[in-house]
């Protein structure tokens, strides 16, 4: 268990502000403010079992996924904690087709919230970590007023701030607002996050490889003979390489950040576009990453500088440790003429 200071969330957030003597102080309360919606849904998901919040509502998300109770209380927790604050102008989440307005009685404020409120909620049944992801953007059209669309469709880039929380055996909440990534475990006997991982690296190269092996037959062909080098004997290069997939993506991506590794989500002749969303996982966690020191791309575009169209724009992710994605990006670039061939032959 790594040493835990005595230094809170709230507390580092205003240091790390300190240090940007133009710094108005407003990131800080909405970090704090959205650190009170993640304590709120840590207490939902740690009680869920017991409480009849689980199975469905019947309702389908934008997605036509069936939303569970707990998704929905997430979504509304973290609407409802942040839509006051005076700091945001617009916010977008997972849950919800368009922007989220901030209500006309609200002072509207310069930032912009983009979240998934409950990611991998399908394994929630099954008690397996899930997670909270965020992003914030600065607005890019004129203070004062209502936040518009293309305020939340902006390069990721652009991102001031991103995390994520973990409902795991702990919940922690990890965050970076461009001077490094940071890790908070909530003690809940006084309900504080304590800082518990300063300033985490990500290892430049790793043993771990995390993807979705059933769709291996669907696979672009530098992809598949790139999972067979890893599966390959070399003692030199640490394979055969282990692979972790918990189909929770918060889940994988934590542990491969703390222990190094590569998280691929890549297209397939099911999912043209991958499965998993620009704005709302793809962008928070390469924001992440990369503070850590690791890469993130679709497998030849680095995903921060992707120009997202839509809200819910999906896109493939290999993201983790900058050896291993250079590695698999080699791979199929190799494969690129047939790469051609491969997707006439599928599509
Ligand atoms: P598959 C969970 O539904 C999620 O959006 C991510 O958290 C996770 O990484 C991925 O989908 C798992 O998808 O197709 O492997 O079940």
């Amino acid at each position: 268990m790594p040493q835990v200071r005595f230094m809170t969330l709230a507390r580092h957030i205003i240091e790390g502000e300190k240090k940007h003597p133009e710094a108005t102080g407003e990131l800080s309360k909405l970090l704090s403010d959205l650190s009170l919606a993640a304590k709120v849904i840590s207490l939902e998901v740690n009680k869920a079992g017991l409480v009849d919040i689980l199975g469905f509502t019947g309702d389908n998300n934008v997605h036509g996924e069936k939303v569970k109770k707990l998704d929905m209380f997430a979504h509304d927790m973290i609407t409802r904690a942040m839509d006051h604050g005076g700091h945001l102008c617009v916010m977008a989440s997972e849950e919800e087709e368009d922007i989220i307005h901030i209500p006309s009685r609200y002072k509207v404020g310069k930032y912009v919230l983009l979240f998934d409120p409950l990611d991998g909620s399908s394994n929630i049944d099954a008690n397996i970590s899930i997670g909270t992801i965020f992003s914030i953007y600065r607005r890019i059209t004129p203070d004062g007023k209502p936040g518009q669309l293309e305020d939340c469709l902006q390069q990721g880039l652009n991102q001031v701030a991103a995390g994520y929380i973990v409902y795991g055996s702990s919940t922690i909440f990890v965050y970076t607002a461009g001077e490094g990534v940071h890790g908070f475990t909530l003690d809940p006997s006084f309900g504080e996050f304590l800082l518990s991982h300063e300033n985490i690296r990500i290892p430049k190269k790793s043993t771990i490889y995390s993807i979705n092996e059933g769709n291996y037959l669907y696979w672009h062909p530098g992809l598949k003979k790139y999972i067979k080098y890893l599966q390959e004997e070399d003692a030199k290069t640490g394979r055969p390489y282990s692979t972790r997939y918990v189909g929770s993506m918060v889940a994988d991506i934590h542990r491969n950040l703390l222990y190094g590794g590569i998280f691929m989500y890549p297209a397939d002749h099911r999912h043209p576009n991958g499965k998993l969303r620009l704005m709302y996982e793809c962008n928070p966690m390469s924001f992440i990453i990369e503070a850590a020191g690791g890469r993130s791309t679709n497998g030849k575009q680095r995903i921060l500088e992707i120009q997202p169209k839509k809200l819910h724009e999906k896109t493939p992710i290999f993201i983790g440790s900058e050896e291993d994605v250079l590695k698999v990006e080699e791979f199929m670039a190799k494969e690129e003429v047939s790469n051609e061939i491969y997707l006439s032959s599928i599509t």
